[in-house]
C-alpha cells in the first residue's frame, strides 16, 4: 500500500497507473490524518506554487506534511512536489513552502525555449538505490519553467543541463523528490518508481561521473481520432483534412491500440485530436474519455487531447467552461490539452484591445494546471499574394512561388477542421496565443498534411522564430530525412507525423535510429 497526496490539480492519474502497472495499491489522502498515517508517500505536484500551496493551507496539509518530512519516512516528490520542499519561490512571491530544504525555486533564465518540455538526461551527483538498473544514457520527461536552487549543493541527487545545469532532483534520508516525471519516462521512468518502492534494495554507485546532458529533440505520433459512419471510433488520417476516400472515412485502426504500439516502438508522445470536436460537446462524447483512460493505463509518455475543447451550452441549457472541459481530460489521462479553433476566436478578441480578460480557456486552463498544459493546436493554409505589403497580415517570401508567380505568402488561420478561413495569420496567432499564456505550438500545415513533401519549413521557421516557447512541427512528414530536415533547417523542438507511422511506411523506431548518429534523441 502506498499513499499519494492528490490535492486536486493535473494529472495525479498517471501516476497512480504507473504505481499500479508495479503491482502497488495506491491509497489516496483523504485527511491530514492519513498524512501521518502513511508510511510511503508520494506527492505529485502540479500547476503552480502559490496555488499548490494555498490549497495544502486550506486543507490543513501543510503541518502533517512537515511532520511527515520530519520522520524520514520515505518520501517521493515529483515535479511541483519537489518544488514545495524549498522554502520559497520566484512564481508567487511571498507564498512559504514547506522549507525542509534551505533554498528556493527560480525560474530558467535561458535563451532556450521555456517552459522546458521534453526528454533529457541525469548528471547522477549522489549514489541512491533508485538508479538501480538504469542505463547511462537513459532520458526523463521535464516540464517545467521554474527549478530548484538549494543552499546545501549536497542534497543535489542529480542534475541536467538546460541552457545551464540546474539540480534536477534531490536526495535527504529517506526523503527523494525529481523534477522529471517518472511516470512519463517509459521503461526508464518506471524503473525508477520500482527502485523507490524496493526500499530493501542496497545503494548503488553513481554511474556517471560528470556529464552535459542534452534535451532531445521529440517525435511524437498524432492519432486523428472521430466516429465512422457505423458509429465506431476510429483512427483516421487526411489527405489536406480530408478524411474520406470513395465516400466513407478512412479506418487506420483502434485508438488505445495504435497508441500502445506507438508507445512500444519508442514515440516521445502521443496526440489524440478529436477531429470533429469542434461539431459536438466533447463531454457527451465519452468514448474520447474512455480512449483516454484506457491509454494511460498501458502508455507512460505524455499524452496530449485536442478537440472541442471550448465552452459549451449542452441541450438542456447547462453551460461548461473550456476549463470543465479540459478538467475532464485531465481527470482521464491527459497531460496536455490542445485548443484548435477556440485559441483563433480568442486571440481574434484579444488582439482588438489587447487587454488580457483572464476568463479566455487559455489563460484560465494555465492557471489552473500551467501553461505546459496548454498547447495550441494551428491549422494554417498558405494564400500566395503579390507583393509583402498586399495584405495587412505577416508576409514571408517563399522558395516556393505562387500558381501565378508569386513571391510573397500568408498563412491563413481555420478553423473547425480548415473548413472556415478567418482573418489572422498563424503568426500573429502564435504571439497573441503565448501572451495568454499557452505553452507550446502544435504548428500543422493543411497544403502539407498526407502529402509526405516534407514540413513546410518557412512556415515554421517564421513561427518559431517568433515566439519564446516550443513548436512541434507537424503535418508532410514522409520519410526519415524529413525529420534531420525539420530539425537541422529550424529550431522546433518536436517533430510531429501520422500517416507514415499508421499506414507502418516509416514506423518510429526507424526515424530513431537514423536520428541518433545526427542529434539527440531518446533511446
Ligand atoms: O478545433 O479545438 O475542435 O480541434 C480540432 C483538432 O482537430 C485540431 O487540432 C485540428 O488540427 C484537428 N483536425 C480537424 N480536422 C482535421 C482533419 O484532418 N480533417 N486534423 C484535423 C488535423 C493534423 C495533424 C496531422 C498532421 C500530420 N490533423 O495533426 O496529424 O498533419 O499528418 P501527416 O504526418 O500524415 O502529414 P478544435
Amino acid at each position: 500500500m502506498i499513499t499519494l497526496l492528490d490535492y486536486g490539480a493535473g494529472n495525479v492519474r498517471s501516476v497512480i497507473n504507473a504505481l499500479e502497472s508495479l503491482g502497488e495499491t495506491v491509497k489516496l489522502v483523504k485527511t491530514a490524518e492519513d498524512i501521518l498515517s502513511a508510511e510511503r508517500l508520494v506527492f505529485p505536484g502540479v500547476g503552480a506554487f502559490g496555488s499548490m500551496m494555498q490549497v495544502l493551507h486550506e486543507k490543513k496539509y501543510v503541518g502533517p506534511l512537515k511532520k511527515y518530512l520530519q520522520s524520514n519516512r520515505s518520501f517521493l516528490g515529483i515535479c511541483l512536489g519537489l518544488q514545495a520542499l524549498f522554502e520559497n519561490s520566484e512564481e508567487a512571491p511571498g507564498v512559504q513552502g514547506l522549507g525542509f530544504i534551505s533554498g528556493s525555486v527560480k525560474r530558467f533564465s535561458t535563451h532556450l525555449s521555456i517552459p522546458h518540455i521534453g526528454w533529457n538526461g541525469l548528471n547522477i551527483k549522489q549514489s541512491s538505490r533508485i538508479f538501480n538498473k538504469i542505463l547511462s544514457d537513459e532520458k526523463f520527461y521535464f516540464v517545467h519553467s521554474y527549478h530548484v536552487v538549494p543552499d546545501d549543493a549536497t542534497v543535489a541527487m542529480t542534475t541536467t543541463n538546460y541552457g545551464y545545469e540546474f539540480v534536477s532532483s534531490i536526495q535527504k534520508g529517506n526523503i527523494m523528490a525529481s523534477q522529471f516525471h517518472p511516470e512519463k519516462s517509459g521503461r526508464a521512468g518506471l524503473q525508477i518508481l520500482k527502485n523507490f518502492l524496493d526500499t530493501s534494495s542496497q545503494k548503488i554507485k553513481p554511474l556517471q561521473i560528470s556529464k552535459t546532458t542534452k534535451p532531445a529533440k521529440r517525435i511524437i505520433a498524432c492519432l486523428d481520432v472521430r466516429s465512422n459512419d457505423q458509429g465506431d471510433l476510429v483512427v483516421t488520417k487526411g489527405d489536406q483534412y480530408n478524411v474520406r476516400e470513395k465516400g466513407a472515412v478512412r479506418n487506420l485502426g483502434r485508438p488505445v491500440e495504435l497508441a500502445q504500439r506507438y508507445y512500444e516502438e519508442g514515440a516521445d508522445e502521443i496526440t489524440f485530436l478529436n477531429i470533429i470536436g469542434f461539431r459536438d460537446f466533447p463531454l457527451e462524447d465519452m468514448p474520447m474519455l474512455e480512449v483516454l483512460k484506457q491509454t494511460s493505463k498501458k502508455v507512460f509518455v505524455p499524452l496530449t487531447i485536442g478537440g472541442g475543447i471550448r465552452d459549451y451550452t449542452d441541450k438542456d441549457g447547462h453551460y461548461y467552461t473550456a476549463l470543465q472541459v479540459a478538467a475532464e481530460y485531465f481527470r482521464s489521462g491527459a497531460d496536455k490539452v490542445s485548443i484548435g479553433s477556440d485559441a483563433v476566436l480568442i486571440a481574434e478578441e484579444y488582439l482588438k484591445s489587447n487587454i488580457k480578460t483572464g476568463k479566455s480557456a487559455i489563460e484560465e486552463i494555465a492557471r489552473v494546471y500551467g501553461n505546459q498544459a496548454v498547447v495550441i493546436s494551428i491549422d494554417p493554409r498558405r494564400v500566395y499574394v503579390k507583393s509583402p505589403n498586399a495584405v495587412n497580415h505577416e508576409v514571408i517570401e517563399t522558395s516556393d512561388p505562387g500558381p501565378e508567380g508569386e513571391q510573397y505568402c500568408w498563412y491563413q488561420c481555420t478553423i473547425k477542421g480548415g473548413r472556415e478561413g478567418r482573418d489572422l495569420d498563424a503568426i500573429t496567432l502564435a504571439k497573441a496565443c503565448e501572451e495568454l499564456g499557452a505553452g507550446e505550438i502544435l504548428l500543422n500545415c493543411i497544403d502539407r498534411d498526407g502529402t509526405n513533401q516534407g514540413f513546410d519549413l518557412e512556415l515554421i521557421k517564421a513561427v518559431k522564430n517568433a515566439v519564446s516557447i516550443p513548436v512541434i512541427a507537424s503535418s508532410g512528414a514522409g520519410c526519415v530525412e524529413h525529420f534531420l530536415e525539420v530539425f537541422s533547417e529550424t529550431n522546433v523542438e518536436a517533430a510531429l507525423a501520422a500517416g507514415i507511422f499508421h499506414r507502418q511506411e516509416v514506423p518510429i523506431t526507424k526515424v530513431k535510429d537514423y536520428l541518433k548518429t545526427k542529434m539527440e534523441v531518446r533511446p
